[in-house]
């Protein structure tokens, strides 16, 4: 319904409707093809800072050795999580300062004192328009019954760069290798809980949270906060309102002081800074529905797909890309598997290309959107370039192919990914 209603010119993007809005873009040069839908390319993106530079906009230090710059954004290296004898330096969760950032544009320092959430829309009870709005400051959140959940955020565009790299595809936006995910414990208020006491009516349909970060603008056009629409059924069921993360509060780079976290979600959901809720009786529509955050492409309906949500099944190997072995010793191969659909139920790992495929050892209770450890021995006896590879199915079935359904901004990679290693 909200595809046809935003096709059809009927949807309201807070106050822009997509005729205005294809009229702007195309002015500012930002559409190839209108028939096509709204297509926002590579600059939206990829304009950024210098890389590693304070002008990234990150406040937390990025050490080369635990992060790869990616403009307003720093990436995850994955063989940070092991020493130089193969020992893990992190458990499940990764340690704040080793956690991966992605900002549309700059982290905010917002006082935590001053801080309000202000709830409001046509979803609540007694409100007419946007005229009544329900606050909290953080410390009722805190007086509020307190939930804690371990959950991944990971990115849409985790592992983009393979569809250039691995399947000759040309997209846009931030090239993540796959360290655009983290997991943490977030602790903090379920939405449901807020929503209740803001007076939530049956009739309501959408929640929008809208961040406190600056306004997010490309080539002079401006889209706004960010924010992105969220059916009430998802707000309702297992959303939290989070202040907290591994165990201290929220970080202003990962959303300080409140976040959502949106569990199984992409990342997107899991607004930062969040400083209004509109609870609504109609479906919303912001940039991050409409013309991000879709599937574009030949496999897709035209104008996109639904807004994506789910993510997808990904396996990495903690262990450097081209990392160097020794021959005729015993290697143990770690990694993480994961899928926002429903827990890992089982990962392979080939050291033969993927001729050979044989089964991992899985060291946690996988949990549905959540990540799994795993091992596996390896004994390479002759030297030589090898690619490793790792494969997981989660419970549904759902698993990863040989290659990923291309789509314009690169999302969603679930490829299997090939991991080049030397053996010497
Ligand atoms: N307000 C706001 N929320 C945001 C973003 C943003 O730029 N602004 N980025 C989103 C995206 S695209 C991702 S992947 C996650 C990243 O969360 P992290 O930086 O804590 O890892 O935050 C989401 N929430
Ligand atoms: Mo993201």
């Amino acid at each position: 319904m909200r595809r046809r209603q935003w096709l059809a010119g009927e949807a309201r993007a807070d106050g822009v409707d997509r005729r205005t809005l294809l009229r702007l873009l195309a002015a500012a040069g930002l559409l190839t093809t209108p028939a096509a839908g709204l297509f926002v390319p590579d600059r939206a993106f990829a304009r950024a800072p210098a890389a590693g530079s304070p002008a990234s906009g990150i406040v937390k230090p990025l050490p080369a050795e635990w992060f790869v710059p990616q403009g307003t954004n720093a990436e995850m290296r994955w063989d940070a999580l092991r020493d130089a004898d193969g020992r893990a330096v992190t458990g499940r969760h990764i340690p704040v300062e080793r956690f991966f950032v992605r900002n549309h544009t700059s982290t905010p320092l917002i006082d935590p004192d001053g801080w309000r959430l202000r709830v409001f829309g046509s979803g609540l009870r007694d409100a007419p328009p946007a005229a009544r709005a329900v606050e909290f400051g953080l410390d009722d959140l805190r007086a509020l019954p307190a939930t804690r959940i371990d959950a991944l955020i990971e990115c849409a565009g985790n592992g983009r760069s393979f569809f250039t790299s691995q399947q000759g595809l040309v997209v846009p936006g931030t090239p993540w290798t796959l360290g655009g995910i983290g997991s943490a414990r977030w602790r903090g208020v379920r939405l449901a809980e807020v929503l209740r006491r803001a007076g939530l009516t049956p009739g309501a349909v959408d929640v929008l949270p809208a961040g406190l970060d600056p306004e997010y603008v490309v080539d002079g056009v401006g889209f706004g906060h960010v924010r992105r629409p969220l059916p009430v059924a998802k707000a309702l069921d297992d959303v939290l309102l989070a202040y907290e993360m591994n165990g201290e509060p929220l970080t202003p780079d990962h959303g300080a002081p409140v976040r959502l976290v949106v569990p199984g979600w992409i990342g997107i959901a899991s607004v930062k800074w969040v400083g209004t809720v509109e609870v609504a009786d109609r479906p919303l529509y912001s940039p991050w529905n409409t013309d991000f955050y879709r599937l574009f492409g030949p496999d897709y309906p035209p104008g996109g797909s639904a807004p994506v949500t789910t993510q997808v099944v990904k396996c990495a190997f903690e262990l450097a890309r081209g990392a160097v072995l020794r021959a005729g010793r015993s290697h143990r191969l770690h990694g993480r598997s994961w899928s926002g659909a429903a827990p890992v139920r089982r990962v392979e790992v080939s050291t033969d290309g993927g001729l050979r495929w044989l089964p991992a050892g899985l060291h946690d209770e996988p949990r549905a959107g959540n990540w799994t450890r795993w091992s596996i021995d390896w004994r390479p006896e002759r030297p030589g370039a090898y690619e490793l590879r790792a494969r997981a199915t989660d419970r549904r079935g759902n698993t990863q192919p040989e290659a990923a359904v291309f789509n314009r901004e690169g999302y969603l990679f679930d490829a299997v990914v090939a991991h080049p290693v030397t053996v010497a």
